[in-house]
C-alpha cells in the first residue's frame, strides 16, 4: 500500500499540474519596462497612421485639383479644336468660291481692258471732233473741247510738253498755238497741274524780268504766295553760270513748288488755251 501510494505520489509530481513552475511575482518597474517598447511602438505606429492620414489628404486635394485643371484644359483644347475646324471649313468654302467664280472675275477684267481701250479711243476722238469744230469755227475752241494731247480743265485745255524749251522759247511756243504759259490763279487750276508735272521741272507763265516784280506772262501782277514756293526761293541767284543776269524765270520743281531760274535754261513747259465759255 506504501508503494501505491508513493507511486501514486510520485505519479503526481511527474503530472503536468505539477509541474508548472511556481508563479513568480514582479515589481512595478519590472512591469514598466515590460510594456514600455510594445506602448512606444504602438504610439509611433498611431502617429504614423495619423501623419500618413493627414499626408494623404492633401494629396488628394491637390490632385483634385490637378485632375480639375487638367479636365478644364482638356475642354479649351475641344473648343480651340472646333474652331480651328470651323475656320478650315471656312477657308475651304471660301477657295471653291473663288475657283467658281474665277472665269467670271476674268471675263470682268476683261470688258474693263475693253472699256478703257473704248474710254481712250472715245477721248481720242473728241479730240478729233474738237479739231474739226475748231478749223469750221475759225480757231475758237468749244468749252471743253480741247485738241489732241492737251488735257481738259474747266473751259480751259492745258498741254505738259514733252520737249525741253528756254522760257521766250517756250512762251512763244504757246503762243504759236494760240495758247500762252500757264497762269495759275485758283487752287484748281494749282492742283491740277502740279498732279500732271510732278516728278518734272515745268516752265510757267510768270517772270520778273520786264520790271523786276514778279507778274504772269500776260504782264497781270503776280501776288507774291509764300506757300507755292520753294523755302528761300526765289533767290535771283546769280552763280549759275547759264549766261548774265540772274533767275528771272519761274518754274515747277518735282514736288510741285516754285523756284526762279535763269530763264535761258531748257525745261519742259506748260501751255494753257481757253476755250469759248457757253
Ligand atoms: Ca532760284
Amino acid at each position: 500500500m506504501t508503494t501505491e501510494y508513493h507511486d501514486e505520489v510520485e505519479d503526481d509530481n511527474n503530472s503536468f499540474w505539477n509541474k508548472e513552475t511556481a508563479p513568480v511575482y514582479v515589481s512595478g518597474v519590472s512591469m514598466f519596462r515590460r510594456w514600455l517598447f510594445p506602448g512606444l511602438t504602438a504610439t509611433a505606429i498611431l502617429l504614423l497612421i495619423i501623419v500618413l492620414g493627414a499626408t494623404g489628404g492633401s494629396r488628394s486635394s491637390w490632385l483634385w485639383s490637378l485632375d480639375q485643371k487638367v479636365s478644364n484644359l482638356t475642354g479649351s483644347l475641344s473648343a480651340t479644336q472646333q474652331l480651328a475646324e470651323g475656320a478650315a471649313r471656312d477657308v475651304h468654302r471660301l477657295k471653291f468660291s473663288v475657283e467658281s467664280n474665277k472665269d467670271e472675275l476674268s471675263s470682268v477684267a476683261d470688258a474693263l481692258k475693253q472699256l478703257s481701250v473704248l474710254d481712250s479711243l472715245s477721248r481720242t476722238v473728241a479730240s478729233l471732233k474738237c479739231t474739226i469744230e475748231r478749223t469750221i469755227n475759225n480757231g475758237s475752241l468749244s468749252a471743253g473741247c480741247c485738241p489732241l494731247d492737251w488735257e481738259a480743265l474747266s473751259s480751259s485745255c492745258y498741254l505738259f510738253s514733252r520737249t525741253s524749251l528756254s522760257w521766250p522759247e517756250a512762251r512763244d511756243w504757246c503762243s504759236a498755238h494760240g495758247a500762252h504759259l500757264a497762269m495759275l490763279t485758283t487752287d484748281e487750276e494749282w492742283d491740277f497741274v502740279i498732279l500732271h508735272t510732278s516728278g518734272t521741272y515745268y516752265w510757267l507763265g510768270l517772270t520778273d524780268q520786264r520790271t523786276g516784280e514778279w507778274e504772269w506772262v500776260n504782264q497781270t501782277p503776280y501776288v507774291m504766295n509764300r506757300r507755292r514756293w520753294k523755302p528761300g526761293q526765289p533767290d535771283s541767284w546769280t552763280g549759275h553760270g547759264v549766261g548774265p543776269g540772274d533767275e528771272d524765270c519761274a518754274h515747277l520743281l518735282f514736288d510741285g513748288r516754285l523756284n526762279d531760274l535763269h530763264c535761258a535754261t531748257k525745261l519742259r513747259f506748260v501751255c494753257q488755251q481757253h476755250g469759248q465759255r457757253g
